[in-house]
Protein backbone atom coordinates (compact mmCIF):
# COMPACT_ATOMS: atom_id res chain seq x y z
CA UNK A 1 0.00 0.00 0.00
CA UNK A 2 1.67 3.45 -0.92
CA UNK A 3 0.22 6.44 0.43
CA UNK A 4 -0.76 9.15 -1.87
CA UNK A 5 2.30 12.25 -2.49
CA UNK A 6 1.56 14.76 -0.20
CA UNK A 7 -0.82 17.47 -1.82
CA UNK A 8 0.82 20.86 -1.40
CA UNK A 9 -1.01 23.19 0.73
CA UNK A 10 -1.75 26.05 -1.14
CA UNK A 11 -0.09 28.96 1.31
CA UNK A 12 3.10 27.00 0.71
CA UNK A 13 3.12 27.69 -3.06
CA UNK A 14 4.86 31.02 -4.52
CA UNK A 15 2.67 34.08 -4.08
CA UNK A 16 -0.13 33.96 -5.79
CA UNK A 17 0.97 35.48 -9.29
CA UNK A 18 -0.52 36.05 -12.96
CA UNK A 19 2.39 34.27 -15.33
CA UNK A 20 0.38 34.24 -18.81
CA UNK A 21 2.06 34.90 -22.24
CA UNK A 22 0.09 38.32 -23.32
CA UNK A 23 -1.83 40.69 -21.18
CA UNK A 24 -4.06 43.19 -22.89
CA UNK A 25 -5.40 46.51 -20.80
CA UNK A 26 -6.93 49.47 -22.11
CA UNK A 27 -9.02 52.09 -20.98
CA UNK A 28 -7.19 53.39 -17.81
CA UNK A 29 -7.80 56.55 -17.95
CA UNK A 30 -5.22 58.05 -16.06
CA UNK A 31 -5.59 61.95 -15.41
CA UNK A 32 -9.15 61.48 -14.33
CA UNK A 33 -10.70 60.76 -10.92
CA UNK A 34 -12.52 57.59 -12.47
CA UNK A 35 -9.55 55.61 -12.88
CA UNK A 36 -9.12 53.16 -10.42
CA UNK A 37 -5.55 53.25 -10.18
CA UNK A 38 -4.79 51.54 -6.91
CA UNK A 39 -6.94 48.25 -8.29
CA UNK A 40 -4.80 48.15 -11.35
CA UNK A 41 -1.59 48.27 -9.38
CA UNK A 42 -2.17 45.26 -7.50
CA UNK A 43 -2.91 43.75 -10.81
CA UNK A 44 -0.10 44.53 -11.87
CA UNK A 45 2.04 43.50 -9.44
CA UNK A 46 0.51 40.03 -9.84
CA UNK A 47 1.20 40.40 -13.43
CA UNK A 48 4.13 38.66 -15.27
CA UNK A 49 3.87 38.41 -19.05
CA UNK A 50 5.91 38.03 -22.08
CA UNK A 51 4.01 40.74 -23.88
CA UNK A 52 1.68 43.98 -22.75
CA UNK A 53 -0.84 45.60 -24.97
CA UNK A 54 -1.69 49.02 -23.61
CA UNK A 55 -5.11 49.29 -25.74
CA UNK A 56 -5.62 52.49 -25.58
CA UNK A 57 -7.34 55.47 -23.75
CA UNK A 58 -4.41 55.23 -21.37
CA UNK A 59 -4.19 58.48 -20.77
CA UNK A 60 -6.53 60.67 -20.33
CA UNK A 61 -5.62 63.90 -22.60
CA UNK A 62 -9.00 65.20 -22.90
CA UNK A 63 -9.66 65.28 -19.15
CA UNK A 64 -6.39 66.62 -18.59
CA UNK A 65 -6.83 69.66 -21.26
CA UNK A 66 -9.69 70.49 -18.75
CA UNK A 67 -8.33 70.04 -15.52
CA UNK A 68 -4.83 69.06 -14.44
CA UNK A 69 -5.48 65.32 -12.12
CA UNK A 70 -2.11 63.58 -11.51
CA UNK A 71 -2.06 61.80 -7.69
CA UNK A 72 0.83 60.24 -7.12
CA UNK A 73 -0.89 56.52 -7.80
CA UNK A 74 -1.41 57.68 -11.30
CA UNK A 75 2.12 58.00 -11.33
CA UNK A 76 2.90 54.71 -9.96
CA UNK A 77 0.93 52.81 -12.81
CA UNK A 78 3.41 54.68 -15.14
CA UNK A 79 6.46 53.73 -13.04
CA UNK A 80 4.96 50.24 -13.07
CA UNK A 81 4.52 50.06 -16.87
CA UNK A 82 8.51 51.67 -17.35
CA UNK A 83 9.65 48.80 -15.36
CA UNK A 84 7.76 45.89 -16.80
CA UNK A 85 9.43 47.26 -20.31
CA UNK A 86 12.59 47.24 -18.51
CA UNK A 87 12.74 44.50 -16.85
CA UNK A 88 12.37 42.65 -20.55
CA UNK A 89 8.27 42.46 -21.25
CA UNK A 90 7.45 43.50 -24.55
CA UNK A 91 4.86 46.82 -23.84
CA UNK A 92 3.00 48.06 -26.50
CA UNK A 93 1.26 51.04 -26.61
CA UNK A 94 -1.52 51.67 -29.35
CA UNK A 95 -3.30 54.73 -28.54
CA UNK A 96 -6.78 55.63 -28.47
CA UNK A 97 -9.24 58.17 -28.63
CA UNK A 98 -8.15 60.16 -25.55
CA UNK A 99 -4.72 59.68 -25.95
CA UNK A 100 -4.68 60.43 -29.40
CA UNK A 101 -2.13 62.82 -29.30
CA UNK A 102 0.16 60.21 -28.86
CA UNK A 103 -0.79 59.02 -32.23
CA UNK A 104 1.90 60.91 -34.02
CA UNK A 105 4.76 59.28 -32.27
CA UNK A 106 3.39 56.20 -33.94
CA UNK A 107 6.68 54.33 -34.73
CA UNK A 108 8.43 55.85 -32.13
CA UNK A 109 9.80 53.82 -28.50
CA UNK A 110 9.75 55.86 -25.27
CA UNK A 111 11.50 54.22 -22.28
CA UNK A 112 10.86 50.67 -23.93
CA UNK A 113 7.61 51.41 -25.02
CA UNK A 114 6.59 50.97 -28.69
CA UNK A 115 4.23 53.40 -30.21
CA UNK A 116 1.74 51.63 -32.71
CA UNK A 117 -1.16 52.51 -34.13
CA UNK A 118 -2.34 48.65 -34.33
CA UNK A 119 -0.35 45.75 -34.53
CA UNK A 120 -1.29 42.55 -34.81
CA UNK A 121 -0.63 39.65 -32.64
CA UNK A 122 0.00 35.47 -33.23
CA UNK A 123 -1.65 33.45 -30.37
CA UNK A 124 0.39 30.60 -28.76
CA UNK A 125 -2.07 28.56 -30.84
CA UNK A 126 -1.89 30.40 -34.20
CA UNK A 127 -4.34 32.77 -34.11
CA UNK A 128 -3.87 36.13 -35.78
CA UNK A 129 -5.43 38.81 -33.78
CA UNK A 130 -5.78 43.09 -34.66
CA UNK A 131 -5.21 44.71 -31.63
CA UNK A 132 -6.23 48.33 -32.04
CA UNK A 133 -8.17 50.45 -29.30
CA UNK A 134 -11.79 50.75 -31.41
CA UNK A 135 -12.79 54.52 -31.39
CA UNK A 136 -12.60 54.20 -35.15
CA UNK A 137 -15.56 52.01 -35.28
CA UNK A 138 -17.74 54.08 -33.03
CA UNK A 139 -20.13 56.26 -34.86
CA UNK A 140 -20.49 59.00 -32.59
CA UNK A 141 -17.19 59.16 -32.85
CA UNK A 142 -16.73 59.29 -36.41
CA UNK A 143 -19.76 61.58 -37.18
CA UNK A 144 -19.67 63.70 -34.70
CA UNK A 145 -16.68 64.37 -32.07
CA UNK A 146 -17.96 67.40 -30.52
CA UNK A 147 -21.20 64.69 -29.40
CA UNK A 148 -18.35 62.61 -28.17
CA UNK A 149 -16.48 65.63 -25.88
CA UNK A 150 -20.05 66.36 -24.30
CA UNK A 151 -20.86 62.80 -23.90
CA UNK A 152 -17.57 62.51 -22.03
CA UNK A 153 -18.29 65.56 -19.60
CA UNK A 154 -21.84 63.42 -18.86
CA UNK A 155 -19.98 60.78 -18.15
CA UNK A 156 -17.62 62.19 -15.72
CA UNK A 157 -20.80 63.63 -14.46
CA UNK A 158 -22.49 60.92 -14.07
CA UNK A 159 -19.15 58.64 -12.29
CA UNK A 160 -19.50 62.44 -9.77
CA UNK A 161 -22.73 61.59 -8.50
CA UNK A 162 -22.13 57.61 -8.95
CA UNK A 163 -19.39 58.53 -5.93
CA UNK A 164 -21.72 60.44 -4.00
CA UNK A 165 -24.95 57.91 -4.14
CA UNK A 166 -22.72 55.15 -3.04
CA UNK A 167 -21.43 57.05 -0.16
CA UNK A 168 -24.87 57.67 0.74
CA UNK A 169 -25.92 53.99 -0.15
CA UNK A 170 -23.10 52.49 2.14
CA UNK A 171 -24.21 55.03 5.10
CA UNK A 172 -27.58 53.50 4.78
CA UNK A 173 -26.20 50.00 4.51
CA UNK A 174 -27.14 49.09 1.06
CA UNK A 175 -24.89 47.43 -1.81
CA UNK A 176 -22.99 49.14 -4.01
CA UNK A 177 -24.56 50.10 -6.93
CA UNK A 178 -22.99 51.63 -10.40
CA UNK A 179 -25.55 54.49 -11.77
CA UNK A 180 -22.88 55.28 -14.95
CA UNK A 181 -22.99 51.37 -15.66
CA UNK A 182 -27.31 51.50 -15.13
CA UNK A 183 -27.45 54.44 -17.61
CA UNK A 184 -24.68 53.37 -20.21
CA UNK A 185 -26.36 49.93 -20.42
CA UNK A 186 -29.74 51.21 -20.94
CA UNK A 187 -28.55 53.80 -22.92
CA UNK A 188 -26.32 51.72 -25.18
CA UNK A 189 -28.16 49.28 -25.92
CA UNK A 190 -31.55 50.90 -26.57
CA UNK A 191 -29.70 52.19 -29.58
CA UNK A 192 -28.08 48.65 -29.82
CA UNK A 193 -24.18 50.55 -29.72
CA UNK A 194 -22.48 47.85 -28.26
CA UNK A 195 -23.29 45.12 -31.23
CA UNK A 196 -23.16 47.32 -33.96
CA UNK A 197 -19.41 47.98 -32.89
CA UNK A 198 -18.60 45.17 -32.24
CA UNK A 199 -19.80 43.85 -35.44
CA UNK A 200 -17.85 46.59 -37.49
CA UNK A 201 -14.67 45.58 -35.21
CA UNK A 202 -15.39 42.46 -36.69
CA UNK A 203 -15.81 43.10 -40.01
CA UNK A 204 -12.40 45.38 -40.58
CA UNK A 205 -10.75 42.74 -39.01
CA UNK A 206 -12.29 40.01 -41.41
CA UNK A 207 -11.18 42.16 -43.94
CA UNK A 208 -7.68 42.20 -42.89
CA UNK A 209 -8.07 38.44 -43.44
CA UNK A 210 -7.66 37.81 -39.45
CA UNK A 211 -9.04 35.52 -36.99
CA UNK A 212 -9.83 37.62 -34.58
CA UNK A 213 -9.10 41.64 -32.65
CA UNK A 214 -8.87 42.73 -29.62
CA UNK A 215 -9.98 46.27 -28.69
CA UNK A 216 -11.62 48.22 -25.58
CA UNK A 217 -12.68 51.80 -25.78
CA UNK A 218 -16.47 50.47 -24.67
CA UNK A 219 -15.50 49.51 -21.25
CA UNK A 220 -17.51 46.03 -21.31
CA UNK A 221 -14.75 43.39 -21.52
CA UNK A 222 -15.77 39.97 -23.58
CA UNK A 223 -15.05 37.09 -25.50
CA UNK A 224 -17.39 36.43 -27.93
CA UNK A 225 -17.72 35.41 -31.92
CA UNK A 226 -19.27 38.28 -34.51
CA UNK A 227 -19.73 36.15 -37.52
CA UNK A 228 -16.77 33.97 -37.34
CA UNK A 229 -14.35 36.32 -35.99
CA UNK A 230 -12.90 35.97 -32.28
CA UNK A 231 -13.67 39.65 -31.01
CA UNK A 232 -12.51 40.34 -27.29
CA UNK A 233 -12.72 43.22 -25.39
CA UNK A 234 -10.45 43.90 -22.42
CA UNK A 235 -12.71 46.34 -20.50
CA UNK A 236 -11.14 49.57 -18.71
CA UNK A 237 -9.93 49.68 -15.52
CA UNK A 238 -12.77 53.27 -14.30
CA UNK A 239 -15.63 50.69 -13.65
CA UNK A 240 -15.48 47.09 -14.77
CA UNK A 241 -11.28 46.86 -13.76
CA UNK A 242 -10.91 43.59 -16.40
CA UNK A 243 -7.74 42.55 -18.60
CA UNK A 244 -7.91 40.34 -21.31
CA UNK A 245 -4.65 37.55 -20.99
CA UNK A 246 -3.30 34.57 -23.12
CA UNK A 247 -2.34 32.12 -21.34
CA UNK A 248 0.78 30.06 -22.94
CA UNK A 249 -1.24 27.37 -24.68
CA UNK A 250 -3.37 30.50 -26.29
CA UNK A 251 -5.94 30.19 -24.11
CA UNK A 252 -7.96 33.94 -24.02
CA UNK A 253 -9.47 35.00 -20.85
CA UNK A 254 -11.09 38.18 -18.81
CA UNK A 255 -9.71 38.66 -15.95
CA UNK A 256 -12.07 40.59 -13.26
CA UNK A 257 -11.00 42.17 -10.49
CA UNK A 258 -13.59 44.28 -9.25
CA UNK A 259 -14.77 41.22 -6.83
CA UNK A 260 -11.06 40.22 -5.50
CA UNK A 261 -9.54 43.76 -5.32
CA UNK A 262 -7.41 44.16 -2.34
CA UNK A 263 -10.21 45.41 0.58
CA UNK A 264 -9.58 44.38 3.38
CA UNK A 265 -6.35 46.25 4.31
CA UNK A 266 -8.04 49.64 2.91
CA UNK A 267 -8.62 52.75 5.14
CA UNK A 268 -12.79 52.92 5.45
CA UNK A 269 -12.54 56.44 3.82
CA UNK A 270 -10.72 54.92 0.86
CA UNK A 271 -13.50 52.53 0.45
CA UNK A 272 -16.22 55.21 0.39
CA UNK A 273 -14.33 57.35 -2.19
CA UNK A 274 -13.68 54.41 -4.18
CA UNK A 275 -16.82 52.65 -5.95
CA UNK A 276 -15.24 50.08 -7.11
CA UNK A 277 -13.19 48.90 -3.78
CA UNK A 278 -16.94 49.32 -2.41
CA UNK A 279 -18.39 46.75 -4.53
CA UNK A 280 -16.00 44.16 -3.55
CA UNK A 281 -16.02 44.81 -0.12
CA UNK A 282 -18.01 41.61 1.41
CA UNK A 283 -21.64 41.90 1.26
CA UNK A 284 -23.30 42.10 4.42
CA UNK A 285 -26.24 39.60 3.70
CA UNK A 286 -24.73 36.86 1.70
CA UNK A 287 -28.51 36.05 0.30
CA UNK A 288 -28.28 39.82 -1.34
CA UNK A 289 -27.92 39.66 -5.49
CA UNK A 290 -24.81 40.73 -6.55
CA UNK A 291 -24.51 44.36 -7.27
CA UNK A 292 -22.79 44.39 -10.20
CA UNK A 293 -24.99 42.48 -11.70
CA UNK A 294 -24.53 38.88 -13.53
CA UNK A 295 -21.39 38.29 -15.87
CA UNK A 296 -21.17 35.16 -17.56
CA UNK A 297 -17.11 33.57 -16.13
CA UNK A 298 -15.09 32.78 -18.78
CA UNK A 299 -15.24 28.93 -18.08
CA UNK A 300 -18.42 29.24 -19.55
CA UNK A 301 -18.06 31.30 -22.60
CA UNK A 302 -18.36 29.13 -25.81
CA UNK A 303 -15.73 31.06 -27.68
CA UNK A 304 -13.10 30.87 -24.80
CA UNK A 305 -13.49 27.75 -24.52
CA UNK A 306 -13.28 26.71 -27.98
CA UNK A 307 -10.11 29.55 -27.92
MN1 LIG B 1 -11.84 55.20 -26.11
Amino acid sequence: MSSPAPTPLPNQDPPAGLRVRTAWISDLHLGTPGCQAEALLDFLKDLECDTLYLVGDIIDGWQLRRSWYWPQSHNDVVQKLLRKARKGTRVVFVPGNHDEFARRYAGHHFGGIEVLPDVVHQTADGRRLWITHGDLFDGVIQCAKWLAYVGDSAYEFTLKVNRWLNHWRAKLGLPYWSLSRYLKLKVKRAVNFIGQFEAAVAREARQRGLDGVVCGHIHHAEIREVDGILYCNDGDWVESLTALVEHHDGRLEIIDRSATANVPQRAPAALLLNPALLAAAPAPDPDAPSPRGPRPAPAHNPAAAAR
